[in-house]
């Protein structure tokens, strides 16, 4: 270990959510030095910042948390199916004090700047509070979904009242009692906010831009004996779950191969579960439209039996993608939303938004008056954390030109140029297609021993080939394009951001295989890798 009082650390790490918090644990029990550097007051990531009314995790809370400890497992309970946001804040509070990891953490600080000095093979990094330090690896654990982004709607800066980003939620809570207010956005978190803002405020007016699929989640207490259940069999569920990332019923029939009846009998049986498990009822629904059409009719079948008025309901059907290619929403009352007598529906495609004033926003003739306005508009997905940060890797390449046309790394852990610099959860990976804490563990393993090879072989950095992540991202967009995900402008994209390159990012597989590619590559001696000696003294 290198002497972390003045500054130098083994591993700095960007971000003190679920991969940060990890990362730093696993790089202390091999007894390196490290430091966190976190922009937020305290730890959680995406728990810490989306904090709006009705914000909820998807993946069962059973399944969304940490394998890493047994202990941690068995002593920690659940209330909910799906636990909410302030639930799952609180383990993540808990692993810190548990693990005692806030101690390696510098809170309210962002890194500014990374820089690889050549000379030393070390990373430099200056935060905005011009602190400097250094480290020989450096972590990127700052989140896919972490960069938010406004709309870029004109006159949105002249608009009097509140305006709030769901991905950046005040601590202290809204109330919206009384008020007029608007969403932009209807997406997961739209989807989850809508039904909790329409019992609160005294108007909601939704601003939708495309009709997204979403499922009913169901969610419910947590039954203490199905909690004792899953936990006598967390060793089982753990293994599998490494495989396949989150446990879901999945089929192995073709939806085309069996009748109507039979299809539909499944998507309902499924519909009642809820959650993304209905997404599985077969095995062509993400590679052949005619498959997926099938699905799709039988959701718009129940948006219109839910939705009372059948112009809203129309309006409500997603048409224009695929059902799963833009992220399957799950949803607690959300279409019955719609027969709120105090909310409202604004379709963009009909009437796009034309300014914002100082009283409401304008979608051509029609002004719709507010007093708060809710941002439900997303991320710069995958890229946005890192490229805001100014990272310079060998021979001063900035990430942001190598980047220019779109992310190129090699196992979505490493990206040629930037030796020593890890990313967890990032573009080329299978993370954000996946169980997020499944795919976090998967990284933080593998880098973890990464390191340890290194260091066992007395080497300084690694460093992908140019010519392995070429192949990599090839092998990455011919497996996207096997599927239908590129049928829909969605983030996976960076269709959401104008100008974005359009590139698809994450890698579309199941997790088993990510793991055997991973695993094979680093138990042949890093396969497409560049393992640098540490250089002979003068
Ligand atoms: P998403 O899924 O990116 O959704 C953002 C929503 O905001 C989506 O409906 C967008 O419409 C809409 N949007 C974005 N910009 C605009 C503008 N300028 N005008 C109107 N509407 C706009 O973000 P979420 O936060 O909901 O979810 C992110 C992920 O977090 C989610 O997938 C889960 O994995 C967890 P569009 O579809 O682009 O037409």
């Amino acid at each position: 270990p290198i002497n972390a009082a003045a500054g130098a650390y083994d591993v700095i790490i960007i971000g003190a959510g679920f991969a940060g918090l990890h990362m730093l644990h696993r790089v202390r029990a091999m007894g390196l030095t490290a430091r966190v550097f976190e922009a937020a007051d305290d730890v959680g990531g995406v728990w810490h910042w989306n904090r709006y009314p009705g914000a909820r995790c998807d993946v069962e809370s059973l399944q969304y948390s940490y394998s890493f400890s047994s202990e941690l497992e068995q002593e920690w309970v659940w209330t909910e199916k799906y636990a909410a946001q302030p639930e799952i804040l609180r383990y993540i509070k808990h692993v810190a004090e548990r693990f005692d990891l806030r101690r390696d953490i510098t809170f309210n600080t962002r890194v500014a700047t990374a820089t690889f000095d050549e000379g030393t093979a070390r990373w430099q990094l200056v935060t905005d509070t011009h602190n400097s330090v250094s480290g020989r690896f450096c972590v990127m654990a700052s989140g896919s979904l972490s960069a938010t982004r406004l709309p870029d709607i004109p006159g949105l800066e002249n608009f009097s009242g509140e305006i709030y980003h769901t991905g950046a939620w005040p601590h202290e809570g809204v109330d919206f009692g009384g008020k007029r207010v608007g969403v932009i956005g209807t997406g997961s978190s739209g989807i989850q906010a809508i039904p909790a803002l329409a019992k609160q405020a005294e108007k909601l007016v939704v601003f939708q831009r495309t009709a997204n699929f979403s499922i009913p989640g169901w969610n419910e207490a947590l039954k203490p004996e199905v909690q004792q259940q899953w936990k006598s069999e967390y060793h089982e569920h753990r293994s599998r779950a490494r495989q396949v990332g989150t446990l879901y019923e999945f089929s192995d029939k073709a939806a085309l191969q069996v009748t109507d009846e039979q299809r539909t009998h499944e998507y309902q049986r499924r519909w009642d579960k809820g959650g993304v498990n209905f997404v599985h009822a077969f095995n062509d629904l993400m590679v052949d439209k005619n498959a997926n059409d099938t699905i799709a009719d039988f959701v718009r079948g129940k948006i219109r039996r839910t939705v009372e008025d059948p112009t809203v309901a129309d309006m409500l059907c997603p048409i224009d993608h695929p059902l799963g290619t833009k992220r399957i929403c799950v949803d607690t009352g959300y279409y019955e939303t719609y027969n709120r007598p105090n909310v409202k529906l604004v379709d963009l495609k009909q009437t796009p938004i034309t300014a914002v004033s100082a009283t409401g926003v304008h979608c051509g003739a029609s002004e719709y008056p507010l007093d708060a306005l809710v941002c439900a508009t997303g991320y710069d997905a995958l890229t946005g954390a890192l490229l805001n940060i100014d990272i310079r890797g060998r021979n001063g390449l900035s990430l942001v030109d190598k980047w220019a046309a779109g992310p190129r790394t090699y196992l979505g852990l490493m990206t040629a140029g930037f030796p020593n610099m890890f990313i967890i959860t990032g573009a080329g990976s299978p993370s954000v297609l996946v169980n997020m804490v499944v795919g976090i563990e998967q990284h933080v393993e593998w880098i973890g021993d990464c390191i340890s090879y290194l260091a066992q072989r007395e080497l300084t950095s690694i460093e992908a080939g140019e010519e392995a992540e070429q192949h990599w991202v090839e092998h990455v967009n011919a497996a996207a394009n096997k599927t239908l995900f590129p049928l829909a402008n969605s983030w996976f994209l960076g269709a959401n951001i104008p100008g974005k390159p359009r590139v698809f990012m994450p890698y579309v597989a199941k997790i088993g295989v990510y793991r055997k590619e991973c695993t094979d590559i680093a138990e042949d001696d890093y396969r497409g890798f560049i393992l640098t000696p540490v250089p002979a003294l003068d």
